[in-house]
């Protein structure tokens, strides 16, 4: 079979890079694509063109109401190219055509919402307390972004990064994920086509430690935009010590979802599966800790097992599979020993709990129950698969206690017809995003983010783009009189 070749974007130039390495198709395991391997030579380009790009030439000079526009000929272009870009993205990360079909396509409108944006960063006029002194203040562009992407929706994960940061007049530097980079490389030719100048946007791939790692230590980066895991985000902390960047972390979680016997079960067993089945439980914002009324769950599980024990599992390029493999032999790897680990904490396992026996890095939708431990690993670490585990409750403060008690802060689904307990409920739980009787949607206009260990930031919505600002505060005398008494502050 012939490879599909791809390649780096830096200034305004599509390279082979110095360094290939093959990428596998998740569904087979099989090298399908050349991917160019950016190292410390590439990085460096790359950075340098992009500071350049911030400091000289055409981009500083655009109007913000000229950058929407060329964010809005990029949204065109993703649009028109939204089915090949799909397709990409399912062959290299194994997410099932169904879902990247129509994220892809949603993404333009991510493009689009942050093109309007660009000229609506307004500044004020203080009501300053001196009388010869008008002052102002003004949002400007923060620099030059390092953007690091993960492989689970990386054009919808970039999207959120790469779309706010040139609304805010910044400049980038993305790194794909090693692990299915194809989409996000290939991205590059719409930034070419729709016309941004060289070295505004620039798209590598490579490692942790020979590309992400000396990017985000590069002197000349202004704010690091990271998505992927804590253990990671703390290095790139570390890394940001050189160059003082300000950061913003999206580091996943492990959201509660919560059923209280009111609520409208069939919708809420839709939901759940929606919310650890959907992208093979590969998504931050995965509800993977179950939370059932005592009075329902034995109902409720026999419903769920039923369901998770037909869904449709195969190719991801068949529009009729449900749930595809997992993306890496890794992640696969760190699902099988979390799973074993939880059985020999005292976890029960309820359903699924094996890889299947086929190519590729398939995984069984799985249910386990943890009533009878809160140590296994399954309920504490994010398994980033279709994990699922189950802890029951008596009533409304057991419920909240048993959500809010995890490191992780993202997401929470609550399933219920009393609104006032909603209400509640989602004043008192810790996560950045409360889902009241559905899971799993977002929009570019609505904030995403979380607190404690699922990091800081917010994608998504006009507080994404002031991530990508400092206020500038300027004064204006306006007195003829001389400059008074200098050993005095004014
Ligand atoms: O992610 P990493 P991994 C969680 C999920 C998963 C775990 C590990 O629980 O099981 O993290 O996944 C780049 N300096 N999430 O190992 O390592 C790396 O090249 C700079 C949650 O795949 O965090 C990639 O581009 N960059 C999540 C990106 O970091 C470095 C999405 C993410 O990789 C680096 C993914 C370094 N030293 C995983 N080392 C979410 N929030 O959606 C690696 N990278």
């Amino acid at each position: 079979m012939k490879m599909q070749l791809f390649q780096h974007y830096i200034d305004g130039e599509f390279s082979n890079g110095a360094t290939q390495f093959e990428s596998l198709d998740p569904a087979t395991g099989k090298a399908w694509a050349i991917i160019p391997e950016a190292r410390e030579e590439e990085v460096n380009r790359a950075v340098t063109a992009a500071h350049r790009a911030f400091n000289q030439g055409q981009w500083p000079k655009l109007t913000a109401t000229q950058r929407g526009k060329l964010l809005y000929k990029l949204a065109d272009w993703i649009e028109e190219n939204a089915p090949y870009l799909a397709e990409l993205e399912t062959r290299d990360t194994g997410k099932i055509i169904r879902e990247t079909a129509s994220q892809i396509a949603y993404v333009a409108d991510y493009y689009r919402y942050y093109a309007g944006c660009a000229d609506k960063l307004e500044g004020a006029v203080l009501p300053i307390d001196k009388t010869d002194m008008q002052v102002w203040t003004k949002p400007q562009a923060v620099g030059v972004v390092a953007a690091i992407i993960p492989w689970n929706s990386q054009l919808f994960l970039s999207a959120v990064k790469i779309g706010p940061a040139l609304a805010a007049g910044c400049t980038l530097v993305i790194k794909a994920s090693e692990d299915g980079p194809a989409p996000l490389l290939e991205l590059a030719k719409g930034f070419h086509a729709a016309g941004f100048p060289s070295g505004v946007v620039n798209i590598i791939t490579g490692f942790g430690k020979t590309c992400g790692s000396v990017l985000t230590s590069h002197p000349d980066i202004d704010h690091i935009a990271f998505t992927g895991g804590p253990i990671t985000a703390q290095q790139v902390i570390k890394n940001s010590a050189n160059n003082l960047a300000s950061l913003s972390l999206e580091l996943g979680g492990k959201s509660p979802f919560i059923i209280f016997a009111d609520a409208d079960l069939d919708s809420a067993i839709n939901a759940q599966i929606a919310a650890i089945f959907a992208a093979s439980g590969q998504s931050c914002v995965a509800g993977s800790r179950l939370l059932l009324q005592s009075s329902i769950k034995e109902e409720f599980i026999n419903r769920l097992k039923q369901k998770a024990e037909t869904i449709k599992i195969g190719s991801p390029l068949d529009k009729s599979t449900e749930m595809g493999p997992l993306c890496t032999l890794r992640q696969r790897q760190y699902i099988e020993q979390m799973v074993s680990a939880s059985i020999n904490a005292g976890a029960r396992l309820i359903s699924g709990g094996f890889s299947l026996d086929k190519e590729g890095f398939y995984y069984a939708p799985s249910i386990i129950d943890c009533d009878n431990t809160e140590q296994a690993p399954c309920l504490t670490h994010e398994l980033f698969g279709p994990v699922l585990s189950v802890q029951s409750f008596t009533d409304e403060a057991d419920a909240l206690g048993k959500a809010n008690n995890s490191r992780y802060g993202l997401a929470c689904g609550l399933f219920t017809q009393n609104l006032a307990r909603a209400h509640r409920i989602s004043a008192q739980i810790r996560s950045g995003i409360v889902w009241l009787n559905t899971y799993r949607a977002v929009s570019p206009i609505a904030p995403f983010g979380g607190f404690a260990l699922s990091g800081h930031g917010r994608e998504g919505g006009m507080a994404a783009v002031m991530d990508y600002t400092r206020s500038k505060t300027v004064w204006l005398n306006t007195s003829d009189a001389p400059f008074p008494d200098p050993f005095i502050m004014r």
